[in-house]
């Protein structure tokens, strides 16, 4: 006995993901459809070595559906969501809608699974920030070893977390600089983002930090500690897929590099790779397609008394994204919402 499961927004790129791990893991599942706008109305999708078609989200009826996997904008997320909930399907949503909203849970499994239960408040789970997933997930078998006190986080990422549009410049903004007559001028983003990177990711807020850096924040402390001190810089550099994450821990006991990498080497989720020599740890290239969080460059911080340093690759459409919704779902089925 498996579940009958929607995926909302069958056609992006967190959607298609969606699919493709759901079929990889071979997820439980009695019946999936794919939804998006009328506007990809009878798009045909993968879903493992089946083709979907999409059908209207705008027109369906939630009702008897057990879970749906939300990959769309807040704007319809804000439209759909309420009513995929109020018809009984339990909506796990990618948007930034609903993480910041005390009666719903912000799931990352390896870090606060048991939330999930907190679901019944409105039929919805969030899913974090693409950013925070990944970070978070190389914090918690730390900060459970030598409590965090604070984290400084750089990040460097890629031009698939924006969407198609801005894989589309990046490559012909790149291209165009080779070929005389085809420059491409910047349009998603506002400055030229091949050969350069862009510290402006989201909205800038009266603080002077942008949303995105806002959400790094906000969200670590929802899924790991209110307590944890966080400040972030959030940079667009230019690679296609693949977050890169630069953070400093500070620490309220002294935690030695070499224990460190024991503990992630051991945690849920992580991959180490280490060695000190050219090649020796993650790029993004590197983490495409993958499932693991991966962690590089483990060293004490001597400029402090307890301090870490640590870089964190993983796919940001996976784990920052797709991977992270499924393994949600995963949780849900397996400790609410039993089956047969
Ligand atoms: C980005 N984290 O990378 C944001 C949304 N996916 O653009």
């Amino acid at each position: 006995m498996g579940y009958k499961v929607v995926v909302v927004g069958a056609t992006g790129n967190v959607g298609k993901e969606m699919l493709n791990i759901l079929a990889e893991r071979e997820f439980p599942v009695d019946e999936i459809t794919a939804l998006a706008s009328r506007k990809s109305l009878g798009t045909e999708v993968s879903f493992g070595d089946k083709t979907l078609k999409t059908k209207d989200l705008d027109t369906f009826d939630f009702t008897g559906w057990d879970i749906a996997l939300f990959a769309i904008g807040s704007d319809a997320t804000k439209i759909y969501a309420p009513k995929a909930a109020s018809q009984g399907c339990v909506v796990i949503d990618n948007s930034s809608l609903y993480r910041y909203d005390p009666q719903i849970p912000l799931i990352v499994p390896e870090v606060n699974a048991d939330q999930v239960v907190h679901y019944k408040n409105k039929n919805i789970i969030a899913n974090p920030n693409c950013s925070t997933a990944q970070m978070v997930v190389a914090l918690k078998p730390l900060h459970d070893r030598a409590r965090i006190k604070r984290v400084v986080v750089s990040t460097y990422q890629s031009v698939s977390g924006t969407g198609k549009e801005a894989i589309d410049e990046l490559w012909n903004q790149t291209k165009g600089i080779y070929v005389p007559g085809q420059e491409v001028k910047p349009s998603v983003y506002p400055k030229q983002i091949a050969f350069n990177v862009i510290p402006h990711i989201d909205v800038f807020l009266d603080s002077g930090d942008t949303k995105e850096e806002w959400k790094m924040v906000v969200e670590t402390k929802k899924i790991l500690d209110p307590k944890i001190k966080v400040t972030a810089t959030c940079v667009r550099v230019p690679v296609f897929v693949g977050h890169s994450e630069a953070i400093n821990i500070e620490f309220e006991d002294y935690l030695d590099w070499e224990e460190a990498t024991d503990i992630l080497r051991e945690a849920p989720g992580v991959l180490v790779v280490d060695k000190r020599e050219a090649g020796g740890y993650i790029t993004p290239i590197d983490c495409v397609g993958e499932y693991a969080t991966y962690i590089s460059r483990i060293r004490q911080d001597e400029t402090v008394e307890n301090g870490l340093n640590i870089w964190v690759v993983s796919d940001n459409l996976r784990k920052g994204a797709a991977l992270n919704a499924v393994q949600i779902a995963e949780v849900l089925g397996s400790r609410c919402l039993k089956k047969g």
